[in-house]
């Protein structure tokens, strides 16, 4: 749903601009050292980047989902760590506050987030719990008016700049799946968290993961998102539900880019006495990116509009999650061969992409987990 058009338009340009102008000239700058400039995350924050989601009344832009999705489109044009830097603010570290937390929970933090003021991390996975998140292990034990958490998240993006986290721990010990896990917002400078050392990633270069430890961290009961122990999972399940189309229209808008640098390439590199654009093989290459990424923009509209509508999407994000970053892979290794040799050299970038783009099949919920996902609410309708 688009509430107003002509402002839609007024943020679409404005995003468009800042990739175009501010983003896209720092790409090598950021893959080289590894942190985003310090003036681009201040315009990032003063563009209103880090409250897109967040609803106006607690300072945000309140983008619906249709909105979100048309400015990740434009956000998807350049090097992906840039998204990443307010992604868990906007999406999976502050989603759960929106969607299940108190009044009161949403009064003292959103707003402080929709500034950028405060970074969100979300706080799920664990040495020993990726895909099967509901086996987690970390606990939090009641004592008095806080709970007491012990364990290790590992992987976690944002982790080193994020003054909270989403925290996803197990309050009931008797209870092994997903009835036992509560969602707690977790401030990063209580005692007793400490940070592992920074991961070293194939690509995404200027985007930080790192495990996040806490050892006897008091956390108080208060900050149970909605109050309510035992239903954490269910909270994490619905985050991801929304977060998946998020990643999922990043993942057209990096493919647009791709396919725009490999189609100038085609039209200006000569072989054979020729633009190698001219030849039908390289042209079957472009084609079949520009389709698969039509029908991926198209997917993630409808699944966006689905949602605005208030439809259950679990089925619809997780096939917009799953078609979009494999197609993405693919756009990413066909970019690569229409480069030919250039296209495996660092200087010409779509390397860069290549790598950077693998994450997208694995993060937020494997394409198998998806795939699993798709079929299980497929067969329940059925039973
Ligand atoms: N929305 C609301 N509730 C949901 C839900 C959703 N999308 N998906 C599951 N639930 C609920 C279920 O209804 C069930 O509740 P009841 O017991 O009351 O019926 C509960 O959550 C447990 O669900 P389920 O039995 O399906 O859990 P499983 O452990 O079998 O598996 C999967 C769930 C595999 C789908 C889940 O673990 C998953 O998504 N894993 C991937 C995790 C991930 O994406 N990690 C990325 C880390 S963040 S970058």
């Amino acid at each position: 749903m688009i509430r107003d058009q002509e402002t839609m338009n007024t943020l679409l340009d404005t995003i468009s601009r800042f990739v175009r102008e501010r983003l896209v000239p720092n790409e090598e700058w950021v893959a080289e050292h590894d942190a985003i400039p310090e003036d681009i995350v201040r315009e990032m924050k003063d563009i209103g980047l880090f409250g897109l989601t967040i609803p106006e009344q607690f300072g945000g832009l309140g983008l619906t989902m249709e909105e979100e999705v048309l400015v990740m489109f434009e956000m998807g044009r350049t090097s992906p760590a840039f998204r990443s830097l307010f992604g868990t603010t906007v999406g999976i570290g502050s989603q759960g506050i929106l969607m299940d937390g108190t009044d009161e929970q949403k009064q003292r933090w959103l707003p402080s987030l929709a500034t950028g003021e405060v970074m969100a991390s979300f706080a799920l996975t664990e040495p020993g719990a990726g895909s099967d998140a509901a086996s987690l292990r970390t606990s939090a034990v009641k004592d008095g008016d806080h709970y007491v958490v012990n364990g290790t998240k590992r992987f976690i993006t944002n982790a080193p700049q994020a003054g909270i986290f989403t925290l996803m721990a197990r309050t009931d010990p008797d209870v092994k799946g997903a009835g036992g896990i509560s969602a707690f917002i977790v401030d990063a400078s209580t005692p007793g968290i400490s940070l592992g050392k920074p991961d070293s990633k194939m690509g995404q270069k200027g985007a930080h993961t790192c495990d996040v430890v806490f050892e006897d961290c008091r956390v108080p009961a208060a900050n149970i998102i909605g109050g309510k122990p035992g239903v954490g999972f269910k909270t994490a399940m619905k985050v991801l539900d929304k977060g998946r189309i998020h990643i999922a229209a990043i993942c057209v808008g990096v493919a647009e880019r791709m396919l725009d640098d490999a189609l100038r390439y085609a039209a200006e590199r000569e072989q054979f006495g020729q633009a190698i654009g001219e030849f039908q093989l390289v042209q079957a290459m472009l084609a079949d990116s520009k389709a698969e990424i039509y029908a991926s923009r198209c997917m993630v509209m409808d699944a966006a509009r689905r949602r605005d509508n208030g439809e259950n999407v679990s089925t619809e994000a997780a096939c917009c999650k799953m078609y979009a970053s494999e197609m993405c892979g693919r756009v990413a290794d066909r970019a690569v061969q229409i480069h030919g040799g250039a296209g495996y050299m660092s200087e010409y970038g779509i390397e860069r992409f290549y790598r950077d783009v693998r994450l997208f099949r694995i993060y937020e919920g494997t394409t198998q987990i998806q795939q699993i996902v798709i079929a299980r609410n497929m067969l329940r309708a059925v039973r």
